[in-house]
């Protein structure tokens, strides 16, 4: 186990150089199966599509599905079958990129595989680890999952349009988080209202332009 994580850090390296070099943003969105991964992508995509270049990186199981919504969009979309593979691995993110050009794109989202488990182990190349915890799925998750909430840069907690059908406690759930990680950003929002979305938008479009317009 050791060493395959070795050869994953040694591509992750040099996936992350290249990505350097093409000027692009890499976000690894990460997720239980559900949690909105794919409409979160859905709706950052319409908002900053007109400002920047956009691709993205699905992975699943099985199926084309999601790919294929962003591909509605009119983005260019990869979609990477794992075959039964719980988590992308940066080899796999090495052969996809081949597909895409570089040079039209700032910001690529890799949706991961829907897991709270191995995706904390297999860096990919990444800028940017983004979490997304879904209300229904529970406040004690990050008890449960630590690693992956210890790992991540920002944490969403998406569809909070749900929280009163739910016991979910968000004072108890930024206790836990914040002391497995002081350092992570936690934005609530609703991928389906919108709302709190604006936070996540000035997040990302400040690490955008870090990479597109340095100073
Ligand atoms: N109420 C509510 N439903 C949402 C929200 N965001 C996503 N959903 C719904 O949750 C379901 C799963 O959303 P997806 O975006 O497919 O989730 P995913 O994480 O990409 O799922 P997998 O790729 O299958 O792991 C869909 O029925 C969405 O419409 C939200 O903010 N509020
Ligand atoms: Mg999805
Ligand atoms: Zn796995």
């Amino acid at each position: 186990m050791q060493d395959v994580l070795a050869a994953n850090e040694n591509t992750a390296e040099e996936n992350a150089k290249l990505f350097r070099d093409k000027r692009v943003l890499v976000v690894n969105l990460m997720a239980s199966p559900g949690a909105g991964k794919t409409s979160f992508i859905l709706r950052t995509i319409a908002a900053l599509r007109d400002a920047y270049g956009i691709a993205v990186i699905e992975g699943d199981l099985a199926s084309k599905v999601d790919a294929e919504k962003i591909k509605a969009q009119g983005i260019p979309s990869i979609q990477i079958n794992t075959g039964g593979g719980c988590h992308l691995e940066a080899s796999m993110i090495r052969q996809a990129v081949d597909y895409l050009d570089l040079d039209e794109v700032d910001l690529l989202i890799i949706e991961n595989v829907g897991n709270l488990v191995c995706p904390a182990d297999f860096t990919l190349g990444e800028s940017a680890r983004v979490l997304i915890l879904s209300v229904p799925e529970g406040d004690d998750k990050p008890l449960k999952y630590p690693f992956i909430f210890k790992g991540s840069d920002i944490l969403i907690v998406n569809k909070v349009d749900m929280l009163e059908l739910t016991d979910f406690d968000m004072e108890r759930l930024e206790d836990v988080v914040l002391s497995l990680n002081p350092d992570v950003k936690i934005v609530p929002l609703s991928c389906r209202t919108g709302d709190g979305f604006d936070e996540w938008l000035s997040w990302i479009k400040e690490r955008l332009e870090a990479v597109v317009r340095p100073s």
